[in-house]
């Protein structure tokens, strides 16, 4: 298909672009890192969103040299913003246990330089189930490199909780969709509440997506969710825009 072939050439054609979406602390209310967000952008002024080459990447194998090139982008940038600032990349299920996942991430941090602790790994739950060893197996590994794991759009896939046990999960996020009433239905607010409980229960690191306004952002800090993203706080940017938001917030 004409769309595999373009695909095909959008690395060695330098077309891929990684935009940052700001992450908070929720404790401090300050900037603590960013999510790395990956556009395409065949020809300018066209960006496509992930939304619709992914699924196309993931079928033809070439979402393992697409996210080759995406963590050692993301692990470049992160090099040139604060020290504690941490860096989260989404990895594919499909990616997930294919290969030698943790063999690569480990070539890319040491050929970049990141220290380990400041990558994180976004994986959504659906990982843990169709090859539970495999998977685990994978993390224990990721684990020892020192990067962090969270899961991804917790409470949208079809995993049961049991997974939070027995796979090693730094941290949570939370589907952009418990924010849809949040704060003011006192339903939307109990789970919420309820997940931050249950977050803390496995000792996660907890963070809400989908803050789109300052109730929300004010009412997460009173109930002590950890951490923040959204576009109340900011929306995906093209590097250079989150270097200068950079400079103005330090
Ligand atoms: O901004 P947004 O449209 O960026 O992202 C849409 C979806 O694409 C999200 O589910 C997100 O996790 C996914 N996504 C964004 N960047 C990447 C990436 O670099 N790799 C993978 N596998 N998924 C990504
Ligand atoms: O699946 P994942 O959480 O990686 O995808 C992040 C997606 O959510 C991206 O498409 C990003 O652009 C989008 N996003 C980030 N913040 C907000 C927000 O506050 N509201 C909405 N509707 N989407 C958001
Ligand atoms: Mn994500
Ligand atoms: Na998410």
């Amino acid at each position: 298909r004409e769309m595999e072939r373009a695909l095909s050439q959008a690395v060695t054609r330098d077309e891929l672009r990684l935009f940052y979406q700001p992450r908070y602390s929720l404790h401090s209310g300050k900037m603590d890192g960013a999510e790395a967000l990956l556009r395409w952008q065949p020809s300018p002024p066209a960006l496509v969103m992930p939304d619709s080459f992914i699924p196309l990447a993931e079928e033809t194998g070439l979402i393992i040299p697409i996210s080759d090139w995406v963590l050692q982008r993301a692990c470049r940038d992160a090099l040139s913003w604060p020290d504690r600032f941490y860096v989260s990349v989404n990895i594919s299920p499909v990616e997930f246990c294919r290969g030698d996942l943790a063999g690569r991430i480990a070539t890319i941090l040491q050929v970049t330089g990141l220290p380990a602790e400041r990558l994180e790994l976004e994986i959504t739950e659906n990982v843990t189930l169709e090859r539970p060893e495999k998977a685990l197996l994978i993390m224990q590994r990721l684990k020892v490199l020192g990067v962090r794991l969270t899961v991804d759009d917790f409470g949208s896939g079809y995993a049961s909780l049991g997974y939070l046990k027995a796979f090693p999960f730094d941290g949570l996020k939370m589907d952009r969709s418990y924010m849809k009433d949040f704060p003011h239905s006192q339903q939307a607010h109990s789970i919420v509440n309820g997940i931050i409980g249950l977050g803390k229960a496995f000792s996660l690191v907890i963070t809400a997506e989908g803050i789109e306004n300052a109730e929300q952002f004010a009412e997460l800090r009173a109930i002590a969710c950890d951490e923040g993203q959204g576009y109340y706080l900011g929306r995906p940017m093209p590097a250079v825009d989150f270097m200068r938001l950079l400079e103005t917030a330090e």
